[in-house]
């Protein structure tokens, strides 16, 4: 007998063998035009220094995304995400950051890189990525190296942030409303936007309640925001303490 939780459990599963893993029809197909719709209002009418173009010219992000829409608001509370979370930080972690990036069309690929290091005390650091568009081999799905999260170490903690790209790393593809999860100690990027499109995404991140955030959410989010979040909502956004 199959149950909900086995693909959940499946996705666990390679999130600790490959350091990420992607979870199909996460978002409710009824939720995704709205949140598609919200994401393209954001970026109109968000402006620098929350909204930015990458050096490369390749993306466009817009931070801080808490405050700038209620079709967000879910996007930091999926199930299978904080499961993920409690198994790898513990019961106690927190948001850290929420954000947009649009991979442009004609974008070469992201250099393969980390978004932690084991000294920092936002380690261990689970991050997830919302597919807003699909990912596809060609609109710039982001890339992974298998079993890469293994290679940083206390010991072995490199300078700088660029990782050796041998082309061993896979592309990760699924349909909007797909969620990759993975451990930012794994070595990935965005890979080449060949497309005339743009590919769309939201990501976020989680650390131990400890750490230092990204954000300061209690700073950062307006009354509006603060009284229609959930007690569980305000928890994970760690706005009250
Ligand atoms: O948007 C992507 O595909 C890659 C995201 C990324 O590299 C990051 O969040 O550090």
């Amino acid at each position: 007998v199959s149950t909900a939780r086995e693909p959940q459990a499946a996705a666990l599963a390679e999130l600790r063998t490959h350091g990420f893993c992607v979870v199909p029809n996460v978002v409710p197909s009824a939720h995704l035009a709205p949140i598609s719709a919200a994401y393209d209002r954001a970026f109109v009418e968000g402006a620098p220094p929350d909204l930015r173009t990458s050096s490369s010219g390749g993306d466009r992000r817009l931070f801080h995304l808490v405050d700038r829409a209620p079709e967000f608001d879910e996007l930091y509370m999926l199930e299978p995400v904080l499961a993920a979370c409690v198994e790898s930080i513990g019961p106690q972690f927190k948001l850290s950051s929420l954000g947009g990036r649009t991979v442009l069309p004609g974008a070469a690929k992201q250099p393969l890189h980390v978004d932690v290091r084991p000294d920092q005390d936002a380690w261990p650091l689970l991050a997830f990525i919302v597919m807003v568009d699909e990912f596809r081999a060609d609109n710039g799905a982001t890339r992974f190296v298998r079993g890469s999260h293994r290679a940083e170490t206390r010991e072995g903690a490199r300078e700088g942030n660029h990782r050796p790209d041998d082309d061993s790393a896979v592309q990760v593809c699924g349909e909007p409303g797909s969620v990759i999860v993975y451990f930012g100690s794994t070595w990935h990027g965005y890979s080449a936007n060949r497309s005339s499109e743009p590919r769309r995404a939201i990501q976020g991140a989680y650390i131990p309640r400890g750490g230092t955030a990204a954000v300061d959410w209690a700073a950062r989010t307006n009354p509006a925001t603060r009284n229609r979040l959930s007690p569980a909502a305000r928890h994970v956004l760690a706005v009250d303490c």
